[in-house]
């Protein structure tokens, strides 16, 4: 039997339903931006497309576009600008591809956008804090929206994060943000512990041990672990050279009940999990999930 609790939850999207209970699925990171933290200016027009096209015929599950770097001290891209790095590629994406796609923003006139070219998905750090407008887009069309937890902001969030405790802490905030999105009638929410966002190396780890507590919420569990500074902390390896960390903590934070993996390296994630998988259902099951 999977280790994995079984909360049976799917995601409906535009033109299909992700079976969340069945398996981990893959997100793939395509940053449209000049400064991230790990890929900054990589992904760029014509390239991006191209790695977003690779990345689905690895084993990506949704591809998750973004064109504001959230890393420690970045600021905030003017709107205009996030525009122009982003709905290009969505739409060329779609144009070329039916796999899911969220858009990674914190700007409710940019996830609108974006739904409009084809996105499936909102994937707000903010979890609808930030832009007063962002519920009414969520809840205009019945598609997921990801609420990712944060302390402070991305310019000043690892300055010194406090907590009381902070696994209580970030569940208090669930809770808050779940009534909220209830009152405004957006029905499908992904939870997102958001490591690495105003989180010491202990508050990561005790937030991905706690990932069975946030799953109860009744909600899929989204986790983004991949190349953050945590796993240098733990391993001593810069950040091109974090894929065993990453894939050490995703295949943890799978065990623990997560259904989302938000992911660089797509290949190597989907491998890594065609073998627990396979230990888990047989290779045959596996094979169908
Ligand atoms: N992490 C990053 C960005 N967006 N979204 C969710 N839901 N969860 C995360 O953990 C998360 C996220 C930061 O990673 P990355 O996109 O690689 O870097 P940057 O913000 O520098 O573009």
């Amino acid at each position: 039997m999977s280790p994995v609790p079984d909360y049976p939850t799917a995601l409906r999207l535009r033109e299909t339903t992700l079976d969340l209970s069945l398996r981990c699925h893959v997100m793939g990171i395509l940053n449209v931006t000049p400064d991230s933290f790990s890929d900054g200016g990589q992904h760029a027009g014509t390239a991006a497309v191209e790695h977003a096209l690779r990345m689905v015929e690895e084993g990506a599950d949704i591809v998750d576009i973004g064109g504001e770097s959230t890393r420690p001290g970045a600021r905030e891209v003017p709107l205009d600008e996030e525009l122009a790095r982003v709905l290009p590629v969505v739409e060329a994406v779609r144009s070329h591809s039916s796999v899911p796609i969220s858009v990674d923003t914190r700007k409710a006139a940019v996830a609108e956008a974006a739904l409009e070219a084809g996105a499936d998905v909102i994937n707000d750090i903010s979890a609808m804090r930030d832009d007063a407008d962002m519920p009414r887009v969520a809840a205009a069309q019945d598609l997921p929206v990801v609420l990712m937890h944060m302390q402070g902001s991305p310019e000043i969030m690892q300055r010194g994060p406090r907590y009381e405790n902070v696994v209580e802490e970030v569940l208090t905030f669930f809770r808050e943000r779940l009534a909220f999105c209830h009152e405004r009638g957006i029905r499908q929410v992904v939870l997102d512990p958001g490591i690495g966002f105003g989180k010491t190396l202990q508050h990561n780890l005790d937030l991905l041990r706690a990932i069975p507590r946030f799953a109860e919420l009744g909600c899929p569990v989204l986790i983004g672990t991949s190349r953050k500074s945590f796993l240098g902390q733990l391993t001593g390896r810069e950040v091109d050279d974090r894929l065993a960390g990453s894939i050490a903590s995703n295949l943890a934070a799978c065990r623990k009940g997560a259904r989302l993996l938000r992911v660089h390296d797509v290949r190597d994630m989907r491998a890594a999990l065609d073998v627990t998988d396979a230990i888990d259902h047989g290779v045959e099951a596996a094979h169908a999930l």
